[in-house]
Parts: structure tokens; C-alpha cells; sequence
């Protein structure tokens, strides 16, 4: 035994109590030797006093560049001294218990680090016993390897159990102020919309590189914070979010992180089968028919399980998968069917479109024809008296007249409905023009005419005078004439027509005038226009009777 005998230690310390130790403190320096005496078997068991345990130092590992120096002394509650703080890494651990370090009494004293209270490191095992009086004077050495985080430290020696401290053990290379890296996935079944079928799972995934992870926390919507320890399952039906956070051993706390995600209850058993249908596209002539081609789409869904396959057949052909719009550009009448199938195996009825395919029209590229017919009445100038009419006629002989339009007078193009009639009095310029149903538009072509007022007309009516009958020798009419008066008038248009016969008064003439009374007669005549021109005109005839000389 390396313990020496009680009766040898109790009596060098009653020596070195120089007579003036008490009852009581006799007491307590007995029972402070007595008990270790009892104890020291115990925990020696692994270890003979004064050795060191380490669970993670290997033997033979190079010298620590840093010393760690606890000291004791004759007190029962404190070390004399300890350290507070090292850095991560190797360390001489050095324990002195001696009468160098003001042990007067010969108590041991154990430094021993915990390894099983929660919130600090377990990875050194030491226990260093040491006493004034053993093989080594009370001084031992032990190399250790330090981590990140505390370790808690104490003397074990019954009655000692005040003798605790602590040691912070920082990154080697300085103090971690960064926080760790936190991250969570969402993983589960789910349906089409992204929700999880029946349960989502949470996975929290943190890392630090400096002083480590400490404590990984998470909350379920917006609940109190819990520690992570595996992945969290969410079964309740509905929209949830978990929020995350992680802490180094240094301390620092990342932010916050989050993910939403919606939980959907397992569906029903599905016996619906999907909704199909089709829709035509293409261009059409006015019956109907595709010109060129014509596309099949296919629409399917299903609340259900989902729509696994849609099929469609062509002409009475086999079915065959359906992946994207079906061009059809054989020219003929066809007919498509089509089915849709959902995940649980129900089909749907089968469905059909017919349809019919012409060959493709040669391109139009040429723009309609555009014709103008002016009208009215024009007076000697060429002007248009009152009002001036535009008849316009168009024709496409490919894809069809899509508009006509015309402008006045320089104003905006409008729609030509029917034919446009111009009376205010001026110069005017007609323009129009027209476009298919291809996009080609006509070049504009421009009337260029003036419009007066029937005021304005001064040019003269024409009027004459024309004699029938039968005549003889000498030109005389024999038993009767006929005079028929002609009257014209191309500016403000007639107004009156008259004649007066043999100095007459004047009578408005309305019809061809029959003379039969023998002898020589005069016939004068005269039209009025409306803007009160009035030309005037005499004829002269005789009139013998039958059979006269
Ligand atoms: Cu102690």
C-alpha cells in the first residue's frame, strides 16, 4: 500500500498542530485522513493514487504547450488555486497538494474531472489523488487533450464536495463569436399540390466549426421552444411552420430559420374516374373547317389518386398514350377518340371529336381591288351642283374584303358603309382604301372634284324648239305642225319651261304643241333655270291648208 499507515498520518499531523489543535478540529483532521483511508480503495480500484486517468489521451502524444496548475492546502471547501480558462488542445495538467503549496496537515486532496453531469464535456478523464506525504511530495503531472466547452472538476475525498469549480475551454485559435449553421428539410409523401400525404418529417441539421454545437431547439407553430433531438413528425391535417435555432458551446445562437409546409389527411379510396375532354384549334373557314391542320388537345384531371394515363385513337386506330397536342394535318373528315385512366385504374368513358381537314390555301398576298364611281350633276365647269355622290366597290378573290374605308378632306379613315354623298361647297379630296382578310391593303387612291352651290350657277339652260308636220314645196306645214320644245340645264337644273304663242302671254309649257290655224305664226320660248338663268328662243313657220296653192 502506498497509503501510509493511518496512526503515522494522524500523528505527523497532531505534530504539526504544535499542541494547539482542539478537540473538534482533532475531530475533523480524523475524520478528514480516516475517510479517504476507507474511500481511497474504492476509486483506486482502476487506478493506484497518484496516477492519472485519461479516456482520450493516447500515450506518447507530444509535450502540451500550455500548463494547467491546481494547488491545494490544508482547506476542505476550496482549492488554494485553479485555473478558470484554457484553450482547446493539449494541456499539462499539474496537481500540487504539498506542504510547498501550505498543506500543513497532510490531507489529500483529488483532483477529479466529472464525467457525468449534464451541460459539460466528458472527454477527459482524470483523477489525480495526491497527498504531502506520497511517492511524489504530492505533486503530479498528467497530459491531457482539451475541448471546446467546460469541464466541471472536483475533490471526491468525502466532506470535500465544496471543492468544485469549473474550467472554460476555448478554440485554440480564439474566442468563437460565429454562430453555428442551421438548416431543416421537409421530407414525406407528397400529392400534386405539394402537401404531405399523411405526415410530414422535419430534419434539423446544425453544424459549427469552431467551438461546436451545443444545443439544436425547434418550435411547432409558433409553440415553445423544445431541444431537437431527432426528427420531428407532423401528422395533424393543415398548414404548419417550424421554426429552428442552434447554439455553440461559446454560446452564440444562429437565427432563427423556418419552413412552412401543409399536411393533407390520407386520401379516400378512389372509384371516381378522371374528367376528360378535347378542344379543337386551328384555323377556320367560315363552315367550320380546319384549313392546313387542325390540333387535338386533351384535358384530363381527377380529384382523386390523379390521372396516371390519357389515351386517344385517331381514325379507329389502336389507342396510344397522349403526351402533347395532336397536330392532324391530313386532309378529310376524322374522327378522335379518347379515355382518360387515374391512378386507382378508373377509366373514363371514352369520348370523341370529329372534325375535317382541307389542303392549305395558297398565301394571299394580294390586297383587294378598290373602285369609285362619282356622280351627281355637273354644271359646264365640271363642277357638282349641290351635292357630289362617291360609290365605292370593292372585291378580294382570296381571303375576302375585311375593310373599306374612306377619307375626306384629309380627315380620319372611317368605315365606308354605303355610298357618301358630299354637298358643302368646295374643292374636295376623297381618299379610301381597302384591306383583306390576309392583312394586304390596297394602295390609296384619291377623287379630286369641287362641289358649288345652285347659287353659284350662272351658265344659261339650253332650250329648243323642234317643228313636225308635213310640208310642202315651199317648206310650209300643210294642215298642221307640231312644235315640241327640249330644254336642259346642267348647273342649278331647270326650273320652268314656257312659250308663248303669237304674242301671247307666255304659259308653261307640258306637252308637244299642236298649230293648225292657216297663216304665219311665231313661237317664242324660254327656260329658267333654279339659280334664275333664263335663255330664250323664236321659230318661225307657216301653216297652208290642204290642197291650197
Ligand atoms: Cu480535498
Amino acid at each position: 500500500m502506498r497509503v501510509r499507515s493511518l496512526p503515522s498520518l494522524v500523528i505527523r499531523s497532531l505534530r504539526r498542530a504544535a499542541g494547539a489543535v482542539t478537540a473538534p478540529r482533532l475531530a475533523v483532521v480524523l475524520l478528514a485522513v480516516a475517510l479517504p483511508a476507507l474511500f481511497l480503495p474504492s476509486i483506486q480500484a482502476a487506478a493506484k493514487p497518484g496516477t492519472q486517468l485519461t479516456a482520450t489521451q493516447p500515450t506518447g502524444t507530444k509535450a502540451a504547450d500550455q500548463e494547467l496548475t491546481w494547488t491545494a492546502d490544508d482547506s476542505m471547501i476550496a482549492y488554494k488555486s485553479a485555473p478558470e480558462s484554457a484553450t482547446a488542445g493539449p494541456a499539462t495538467i499539474v496537481f500540487e497538494n504539498s506542504t510547498a503549496t501550505g498543506n500543513t496537515t497532510g490531507m489529500t486532496h483529488t483532483l477529479t474531472f466529472d464525467t457525468s453531469t449534464p451541460g459539460y464535456n466528458h472527454d477527459v478523464s482524470l483523477n489525480i489523488i495526491a497527498s504531502p506525504f506520497d511517492a511524489d511530495g504530492g505533486r503530479h503531472v498528467a497530459q491531457v487533450n482539451l475541448t471546446p466547452g467546460k469541464y466541471r472538476y472536483s475533490c471526491v475525498i468525502p466532506g470535500h464536495g465544496q471543492m468544485v469549480g469549473e474550467l472554460v475551454v476555448t478554440e485554440g485559435g480564439g474566442e468563437d463569436t460565429t454562430a453555428p449553421q442551421v438548416s431543416a428539410q421537409v421530407t414525406g409523401d407528397q400529392d400534386e399540390n405539394g402537401g404531405y400525404v399523411g405526415a410530414a418529417t422535419v430534419t434539423i441539421s446544425a453544424s459549427d466549426t469552431e467551438s461546436g454545437v451545443d444545443t439544436v431547439e425547434y418550435a411547432l407553430d409558433g409553440g415553445p421552444y423544445a431541444a431537437y433531438s431527432a426528427p420531428v413528425s407532423v401528422n395533424v391535417p393543415g398548414a404548419h411552420t417550424v421554426t429552428f435555432r442552434a447554439t455553440d458551446k461559446a454560446g452564440n445562437t444562429s437565427a432563427v430559420g423556418s419552413v412552412a409546409f401543409t399536411v393533407v389527411a390520407p386520401q379516400e379510396e378512389d372509384t371516381t374516374p378522371p374528367q376528360v375532354s378535347a378542344v379543337l384549334s386551328g384555323r377556320q373557314d367560315s363552315s367550320g373547317t380546319y384549313l392546313g391542320s387542325a390540333t387535338v388537345t386533351l384535358t384530363a384531371s381527377d380529384a382523386g389518386s390523379g390521372v396516371d394515363t390519357v389515351e386517344y385513337s385517331l381514325d379507329g386506330q389502336p389507342f396510344a398514350v397522349y403526351t402533347q397536342p395532336l397536330p392532324v394535318a391530313q386532309p378529310g373528315a376524322h374522327s378522335l377518340s379518347y379515355r382518360a385512366t387515374d391512378k386507382a385504374g378508373n377509366t373514363s368513358l371514352v369520348g370523341s371529336v370529329a372534325f375535317t381537314v382541307v389542303a392549305p390555301q395558297e398565301e394571299d398576298t394580294t390586297p383587294p381591288q378598290v373602285s369609285a364611281v362619282l356622280s351627281g350633276r355637273q354644271d359646264s365647269a365640271g363642277n357638282y351642283v349641290g351635292s357630289a355622290t362617291v360609290l365605292l366597290s370593292v372585291s378580294d378573290t382570296q381571303s375576302g374584303v375585311a375593310t373599306l374605308e374612306y377619307s375626306l378632306d384629309g380627315e380620319a379613315y372611317t368605315e365606308y358603309p354605303s355610298p357618301v354623298s358630299v354637298t358643302r361647297a368646295g374643292a374636295h379630296t376623297f381618299s379610301y382604301r381597302a384591306t383583306d382578310k390576309a392583312g394586304n391593303t390596297s394602295p390609296v387612291a384619291t377623287l379630286r372634284f369641287t362641289v358649288v352651290s345652285p347659287e353659284d350657277d350662272t351658265t344659261l339652260p339650253q332650250v329648243s324648239a323642234a317643228i313636225t308636220g308635213t310640208q310642202d314645196w315651199a317648206w310650209n306645214y300643210v294642215g298642221a305642225a307640231t312644235v315640241k320644245l327640249t330644254a336642259s340645264d346642267v348647273g342649278s337644273g331647270l326650273d320652268t319651261v314656257e312659250y308663248s304663242l303669237d304674242g301671247q302671254p307666255f304659259a308653261a309649257y307640258t306637252q308637244p304643241l299642236r298649230v293648225d290655224q292657216p297663216g304665219a305664226h311665231t313661237l317664242s320660248y324660254r327656260a329658267t333655270d333654279k339659280a334664275g338663268n333664263m335663255a330664250v328662243g323664236t321659230a318661225t313657220f307657216m301653216i297652208v291648208e290642204p290642197g291650197g296653192a
